[in-house]
């Protein structure tokens, strides 16, 4: 099944685009914008906002009628398929399944000062009526805040005897958040606890596939709380039992 964007009747393709350049706010600029929309596969584009962003730079949006369309058949995606289960459901399952405190170590790691994703996975109070990992029973939750060195947060998983990392990513610039997380499975291999301890990432742009490329074990993206993740990780971790 052939799909692409709709605006007003299906299949009419328009969509709103919206970008920066580094030239003055003129009609040349607009000019430029709608030939960058054109190369870009929007027919009839149209500027419907432009405006001077600072010394020599620009911002526009515009409208048209965008030419391509996928085959929906043909997308593929790696994803995590099982039905999160409720709190109480994990603890239950906890309780059934191991005769200690399963322990998750959090943490925003690098230069990122970015905390509310992990603060919403971890802490007690949680986020949009989700409570967070330290209110679970059977879960001993560590959330180290953020700006932590790899380093530092594997000295913490020895350190803890840690079960599960939770490794949160939102400053994307320069692909920062690849490097780093690519650093930390080195350390963890380089250290012999890769196999030994679940992995985990999460942040505005990270998703279940980009984890799995980067060595991850799952990567959870917005719209995602504890009860996702701790369903992943005890259901994991009560596999590799086996
Ligand atoms: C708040 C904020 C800040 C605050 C952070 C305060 C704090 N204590 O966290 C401050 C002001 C410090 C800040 C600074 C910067 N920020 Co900022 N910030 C934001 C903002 C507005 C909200 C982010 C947020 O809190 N989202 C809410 C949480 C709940 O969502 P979330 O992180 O996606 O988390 C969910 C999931 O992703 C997932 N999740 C997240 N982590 C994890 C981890 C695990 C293990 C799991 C399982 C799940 C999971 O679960 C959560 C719940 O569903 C965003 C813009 C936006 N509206 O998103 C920009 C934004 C993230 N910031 C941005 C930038 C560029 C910066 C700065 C570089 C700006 C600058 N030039 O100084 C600095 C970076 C500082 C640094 N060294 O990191 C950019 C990032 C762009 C990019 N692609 O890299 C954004 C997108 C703004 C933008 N449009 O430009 N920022």
């Amino acid at each position: 099944m052939k799909v692409k964007p709709y605006g007003d009747t299906l299949n009419d393709g328009k969509i709103q685009v919206s970008f920066t350049l580094p030239v003055e706010r003129s009609q040349k600029g607009i000019a430029a914008a709608k030939e960058i929309a054109k190369q870009m596969g929007l027919l009839d584009p149209v500027v419907v906002h432009a405006e001077a962003i600072g010394d020599g730079f620009s911002f526009y949006i515009l409208y048209g009628s965008l030419i391509h369309s996928v085959d929906y058949d043909k997308i593929q995606v790696e994803e995590i398929t099982q039905k999160a289960l409720s709190r109480k459901e994990i603890e239950t399952l906890i309780a059934k399944e191991f005769d200690r405190g399963i322990v998750f170590i959090g943490a925003s790691t690098g230069t990122d000062a970015h905390t509310v994703g992990i603060d919403a996975i971890m802490n007690m109070k949680g986020y949009a009526g989700h409570y967070g990992l330290e209110r679970y029973n059977g879960i001993e939750a560590f959330n180290l805040g953020s700006q932590v060195l790899n380093e530092e947060f594997v000295k913490m998983a020895i350190d803890k005897k840690a079960d599960v990392l939770l490794i949160s990513q939102t400053v994307t610039q320069k692909d920062v958040h690849l490097k780093n997380l690519v650093e930390l499975v080195e350390l963890l291999e380089a250290e012999g606890l890769r196999d030994k301890i679940i992995l985990i990432a999460g942040g505005a742009r990270i998703t279940h596939e980009l984890a799995k490329e980067l060595g991850y074990d799952a990567g959870f993206g917005p719209g995602n709380f504890a009860e996702d993740v701790a369903t992943f990780a005890i259901n994991e971790l009560i596999e590799r039992k086996q």
